[in-house]
């Protein structure tokens, strides 16, 4: 009975982390999944780094993305190094204020073009 809660009490943990870092998201048309992880919370006042991994498909853009009411605003260009079949360090990552932003991920599958949005929340 205490090892199961000890297990449920970790994969609680776990999960409630994940929340945070990593972030996946998947498509709704393909198998293809997006997921970021990163060390450190992403800040206005720091170039934010992460790494990004995408399953089974051609990464063809990552940008980082803020909606405001009609308008929106970017960053870019990130840095994008592979450093294994369907993993990329991202740098140069800068969420230049607090709020809701986007990591967007535009891959290519087969005759299949999408952009996958992951959203982050910029706190401080
Ligand atoms: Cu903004």
């Amino acid at each position: 009975m205490k090892l199961v809660l000890v297990v449920f009490c970790l994969v609680f943990s776990m999960s409630v982390l994940a929340d945070v870092n990593p972030a996946k998201v998947c498509s709704q048309t393909t198998t293809v999944c997006a997921t970021y992880q990163s060390d450190v919370d992403f800040t206005t006042t720091q170039e934010g780094r992460f790494r990004l991994s995408l399953s089974e498909a051609k990464l063809l853009k990552v940008d980082l993305w803020m909606q405001m009411g009609q308008h929106g605003h970017g960053s870019s260009p990130l840095k994008v190094t592979p450093v294994a079949p369907g993993e990329f360090d991202i740098t140069k990552a800068f969420f230049v204020m607090r709020g809701a932003w986007q990591i967007r991920v535009t891959y290519k599958l087969g005759s299949v073009e999408e952009t996958l949005i992951i959203p982050v929340m910029i706190k401080k």
